[in-house]
């Protein structure tokens, strides 16, 4: 530890303490949640405790050792295996842990606390994304969508200059009301992830298999940001968690605004399309799921990822080119895409493969043809 770090400390605690402007800048953030300001309380309380206990402690050290020194002819005590004493020195400390974890226990109680909600929605892990689906009990306002990272490569790579929500800023947020008991069903399609949102005082691991809880009550409206807190991989600090929390009218126009999207996606479904319509669509789908791996020059980074330009696959009959998306290649970091995209955004971009970096396979493929052939119809 360095000296600036120690100064850095030493006006840290006694800002803690004061309760100065400087505390904010330090000190965990109260939080927009009456559960984020009961762990702050908490951690107050018991960061007084630990500081009463250590001034006692340290106290008592430093005024021994310099009245009790050699030079001024102290001479130790002799007594040994004093009772009183030791029965002193294992109950204090245990009754001060019980003082301790009675509010600790209460406010636990309280997290784990996710029923009587207003409105559900699940969260899904990806390596390295968030999904979100609106649990809506009517089947037609049901929706889901992906949240990505949106920070630049170049800001990543310092061609350009970063953004202040460098790392923390997504293309399209969970979007929840104010004032509003909204539980979150937390679970993982691939490896362990964590979903955390500092000022919601909320965190929990999303795991394969399984379905956490959590829930929350935000009452002021804003823009919220978290990360993934489980180390799961490669892009395991680019997937960031945004919450925009809303009025409760700008929430209901949002939410219609997005039923009337999904219809328009599952009409797609059925829909034949234009050569330039499946580039345009196969090109967003592309730079959003594949070209982490892949890269945008289709060259890919060998020997992880292999390049798309050339490809055998990608050049290769379309029905193969379509079930390797659609199943992707268990045991490999090529995922069944099929789970993540639909029809319509696996037609796009396997025409985009098939037509782009010098690939061009002279077909067109549709929907209908990936239903055709993934979804037996
Ligand atoms: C997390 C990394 C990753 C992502 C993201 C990814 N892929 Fe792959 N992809 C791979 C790996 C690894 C392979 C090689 C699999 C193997 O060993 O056969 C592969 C192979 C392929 C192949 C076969 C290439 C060949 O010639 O063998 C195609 C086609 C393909 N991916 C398409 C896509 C599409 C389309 C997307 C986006 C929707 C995508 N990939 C996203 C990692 C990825
Ligand atoms: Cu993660």
């Amino acid at each position: 530890m360095n000296k600036n770090c120690l100064q850095r400390l030493a006006v840290g605690s006694i800002a803690l303490v004061s309760g100065s402007a400087w505390a904010d800048e330090l000190n965990m953030p109260v939080g927009v949640t009456e559960i984020s300001r009961k762990i702050y309380g908490l951690h107050m309380d018991i960061f007084m405790v630990c500081v009463v206990v250590g001034c006692i402690v340290f106290g008592a050290m430093a005024i021994s050792i310099f009245l009790h020194r050699k030079s001024r002819g102290a001479v130790p005590a002799t007594f040994h295996e004093s009772t009183t004493l030791e029965i002193v020195w294992t109950l204090l400390p245990a009754i001060i842990l019980v003082v301790m974890a009675v509010p600790a226990t209460g406010v636990l109680v309280d997290i784990y606390d996710a029923g009587g909600e207003d409105m559900v929605v699940e969260i899904r892990g990806y390596q390295w994304k968030w999904q979100y689906k609106y649990l809506d009990d009517d089947y037609n306002r049901n929706f889901d969508f992906f949240s990505n990272m949106s920070t630049t490569q170049d800001e990543i790579h310092n061609v350009s200059v970063k953004d202040q929500n460098y790392l923390l800023d997504v293309d399209k947020p969970l979007v929840i009301p104010v004032n509003r008991k909204v539980r979150f069903l937390l679970t993982s399609e691939d490896v362990i992830h964590a979903w955390w949102v500092p000022d919601f005082g909320i965190k929990r691991d999303a795991v394969p298999g399984m379905v956490n809880e959590l829930w929350t009550i935000v009452d002021q409206s804003g823009t919220y940001r978290g990360q993934c807190t489980e180390l799961c991989g490669k892009d395991h600090g680019f997937m960031p968690v945004v919450v925009k929390v809303l009025p409760q009218d700008g929430y209901d126009a949002w939410y219609a605004a997005q039923v009337k999207t999904e219809r328009a996606r599952r009409e797609a479904l059925s829909k034949t399309f234009t050569a330039d319509e499946l580039m345009a669509e196969g090109q967003r789908v592309y730079d959003t799921f594949c070209v982490a791996c892949h890269q945008a020059n289709g060259k890919g980074l060998p020997p992880a990822f292999p390049g798309l330009a050339g490809s055998q696959v990608a050049l290769g009959p379309v029905d193969a080119h379509i079930r390797m998306v659609y199943e992707g290649v268990p045991g490999t970091s090529m995922q069944a895409f099929g789970k993540q995209l639909d029809a319509a955004e696996l037609a796009a971009v396997v025409h985009f493969e098939r037509h782009s970096w010098g690939n061009n396979t002279d077909d067109v493929t549709q929907p209908k043809d990936v239903i055709a052939l993934m979804e037996g119809q």
